[in-house]
């Protein structure tokens, strides 16, 4: 009895330390994220996001945000985004296609944000990008459900 509570509770303990749920990430003055690859557990119901801009450029200059979408859709998304204006934080509104999207953020900022990945697929391609005017090209990068 005491054996089978100590396997649970050793094998309770693996796999919370295996769930990786949580992710950061920085941006910079440079217009670079500090990554280019994001994973998380597909086990994961949600996942918290933290994106902090580590450079001193003001939000109007150097913005950065964090979105998350199909890698197929990046372009046509980066381009309705820059459409959608700083009032909608270049995000186009009630889109399907946005899996998720942080506020802009300026030198010094930070902001979290927590989304569902249930409807995602470790089968599918992903791609998070910001979508400030002119950063997706360089500013993007793969996220993958392991
Ligand atoms: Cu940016």
């Amino acid at each position: 009895m005491f054996k089978s509570l100590l396997l649970f509770g050793s094998l309770m303990f693996s796999l919370a330390a295996s769930a990786n749920c949580e992710l950061s990430i920085s941006a910079n003055d440079a217009m670079q994220f500090s990554s280019k690859s994001l994973e998380v557990d597909k086990s994961c119901n949600s996942v918290k996001l933290t994106l902090t801009h580590t450079g001193q450029l003001p939000i109007n200059i150097m913005g950065h945000n964090w979105v998350l979408s199909a890698s197929d859709d990046v372009q046509e998304l980066a381009i309705a985004g820059m459409q959608s204006g700083v009032d909608n934080r270049y995000v186009p509104q009630n889109d399907p296609r946005v899996l998720a999207a942080t506020e802009v953020v300026g030198g010094g900022a930070s902001t979290t944000i927590e989304f569902s990945i249930e409807q995602l697929s470790a089968d599918k391609s992903y791609t998070f990008f910001c979508s400030f005017p002119g950063h997706f090209a360089v500013m993007q990068g793969d996220f993958k459900l392991i």
